[in-house]
């Protein structure tokens, strides 16, 4: 280093994040992905047991009443692993129904280590089953579970909760690529997805009257201010929910109430915010089944069966590589 230089630090993947995100030209974002530090987790846990969002209750239906059939077509020796292991509640049902056919090991994989937690808590009870977690962003979890894997095993991936649908098309497409890649001939994926229903609908479920995903939205500022030195009033956002025809997705955005200026100090950033400018913190993309069809095959799976929920549209599709 020259003297004289003033040393600084490089930033940290967050701080990088949320600076190449505020400096955009144009719409403002967030990644999603920093929605869940351990108190997003538990509002996103919350959200789950609202009325008005019917998503993980209908996953959960569609695993409890299908669990059994998704176990007869998955045969031989095999590893499962789940995309986010949330709170493992309804991840119980399929391994279960695994657990009955053969001993294995589940691998979940998560960024957050209070959900990784929690997960291992819930399901470490299960006979048959091995739980190893692995605390890592998805598809560098999948590689190392396809690096674990024993000669003569498949890998079965399980992806619920539509966790796919907060890849923005055509994100998703290249994301279930990317998941075809790490995978061989006969491994499985099971992949829940919330279908499209109506936007008024579904406005209820992103902006609930309890405003549970209100404090969801906002933590994001909260957890910059707690963990990056920002200096965001959150008085002066407020959580905004907008179905897109267009795109088909529902997105959550923050909205300035006011101009006003922002410093966050560990991420080397001072920005202007104009009076009702947003921040787009998240994309649910909602499909329609042959949407899904099509994804799935351009993505290099096949279709092996699907199950839909009928009271909240919501379904469960397992394909075959
Ligand atoms: C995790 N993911 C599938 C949820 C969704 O429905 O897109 C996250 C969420 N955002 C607001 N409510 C729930």
């Amino acid at each position: 280093m020259p003297t004289g230089a003033i040393a600084t630090s490089p930033l940290t993947e967050f701080a990088a994040d949320v600076r190449c995100g505020l400096t955009k030209r144009g719409q403002k974002e967030l990644p999603s992905k920093y929605l869940y530090d351990t108190l997003g987790s538990k509002l996103f846990e919350a959200i789950c047991e609202l009325s008005e969002y019917g998503v993980t209750r209908a996953d959960e239906r569609v695993l409890r009443a299908h669990s059994r059939e998704i176990a007869r077509r998955i045969s031989g020796d095999l590893v499962v692993c789940e995309l986010g292991s949330g709170s493992g509640r309804k991840t119980r049902y399929v391994l279960e129904a695994l657990s009955r056919r053969r001993r294995f090991t589940y691998f979940p994989i998560e960024i957050s280590r209070s959900a990784l937690a929690v997960c291992e808590r819930e399901l470490g009870d299960i006979e048959a089953v091995g739980i190893v977690g692995l605390e890592r962003e998805y598809l560098d979890g999948l590689l190392e579970v396809a690096a674990r894997r024993e000669r003569g095993q498949k890998i079965v991936v399980l992806f619920l909760g539509s966790t796919i649908g907060n890849f923005s098309p055509p994100a998703d497409l290249n994301f279930l690529r990317e998941i075809r890649h790490i995978l061989d001939a006969g491994d499985w994926l099971l992949l829940g997805s919330d279908m499209l229903k109506p936007a008024s609908q579904l406005i209820e479920a992103y902006d609930d009257p309890l405003g549970v995903t209100a404090a969801f939205n906002l933590n994001l500022l909260a957890r910059i201010n707690r963990e990056l030195h920002g200096d965001f009033d959150l008085r002066q956002f407020e959580h905004v929910a907008r179905f897109n025809c267009e795109t088909r997705s529902v997105e959550m955005h923050l909205r300035s109430r006011q101009k006003q200026i922002v410093t966050i100090l560990d991420a080397d950033l001072t920005v202007t915010f104009q009076a009702g400018e947003t921040i787009w913190t998240e994309n649910s993309h909602k499909y329609a089944v042959e949407e899904l069809a099509f994804i799935a095959e351009a993505a290099g799976f096949k279709t092996d069966a699907q199950w839909m929920d009928q009271e909240w549209p919501f379904a469960e599709t397992l394909l075959r590589v």
